[in-house]
């Protein structure tokens, strides 16, 4: 087990990209539920998104310049579109949007070349919109009634096969990113630690796929943008972290980071032996902004001349 953990340990820095049909209104990738937008409204968003100017390539290659050596992306946010053919369900990115393609195999296709881990960030319990998906507080209470559910008709029909997909369909999987885990009990904790272990065992698994300490997969995520005192953790751990106070694309979030602030937060994560994973927000045309670009440019200029361990 400690050897799967090899690669994490020594990558110390990553790339984590919230990219969903959200892009479009431009408020981050809690909109829907902020909004309480109806799940057939948020439908129609698939029929305009069409990200001509993604490009994997371009991705890959900014990772790789910042020194980074993981990609995570959103192949499913809360709002339970699949970034991906997903035979499980049509609201995903090639059979819902005019764009038809898969920009998730079109990354690990670009990773394995460029020798990068890919990675999936999977939002296996809060999904708005399936009717049987429970958290213990963030649920689609404005289109589907509490006291209606069957958690697993979502469980076994939604998230276990698009997990299982994810496993099998795009060559090795660095982790899975799991989140917000609230609600979920010791036992389908298990099952799905299990399940990734059946698909790929040396897929990593992050502490968010439960909320039981007890199985709280092979490493710590800590929360969004925290990073720990010295020697508080007896885990490896990982802090995700914005460019801006946003992870989905925000047109309005101005308040970027600077480049040295960055450098010296990688510095301060690296020196007290954690990893980076450090997020950007590409549009709905598939660009990751300027401000991004430049920021992971300029940490890049620092971790190639001082970051090799
Ligand atoms: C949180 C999520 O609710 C946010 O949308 C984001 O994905 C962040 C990294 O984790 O728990």
């Amino acid at each position: 087990e400690a050897d799967r953990m090899q690669w994490w340990k020594a990558a110390k820095f990553g790339l984590f990209v919230h990219w969903g049909l959200y892009a479009l209104h431009g408020k981050g990738e809690w909109h829907m539920s902020g909004a309480k937008i109806p799940v057939k409204e948020y439908e129609k968003l698939a029929e305009r998104f069409n990200p001509v100017k993604f490009d994997a390539r371009e991705w890959v290659a900014l990772a790789k310049a910042a020194g980074m050596k993981y990609i995570v992306v959103t192949a499913k946010h809360h709002d339970g579109f699949a970034m991906y053919h997903s035979e499980h369900d049509p609201f995903n990115i090639v059979d819902a949007t005019p764009f038809r393609r898969d920009p998730m195999k079109e990354l690990a296709e670009e990773c394995q070349r460029e020798g990068l881990r890919m990675c999936f960030y999977y939002s296996h319990v809060i999904d708005w919109h399936h009717p049987h998906a429970i958290h213990e507080f963030y649920n689609n209470t404005w289109d589907y009634p509490l006291e209606e559910k069957a958690f697993y008709a979502y469980w076994n029909r939604k998230a276990k096969p698009q997990v299982k997909e994810l496993l099998t369909k795009y060559g090795p999987v660095g982790l899975i990113w799991f989140d917000t885990a609230g609600g979920l009990s010791k036992k389908d904790s298990q099952e799905i630690i299990n399940w990734v272990r059946e698909h790929q065992p040396a897929c990593l698994i992050n502490s968010r796929v439960s909320h039981w300490p007890q199985y709280a997969g092979d490493y710590s995520s800590k929360g969004d943008n925290e990073i720990p005192m010295h020697g508080e953790d007896s885990r490896p751990w990982e802090t995700p972290m914005t460019l801006n106070d946003s992870w989905g694309y925000q047109n309005k979030d101005q308040s970027w980071k600077s480049s040295e602030a960055l450098i010296r937060k990688l510095v301060d994560v690296a020196s007290k032996g954690g990893n980076l994973l450090l997020n950007v927000g590409p549009t709905a045309e598939g660009d990751i902004p300027d401000e991004s670009v430049e920021r992971l440019e300029a940490v890049g200029r620092w971790t190639s001349r001082f970051g090799e361990a």
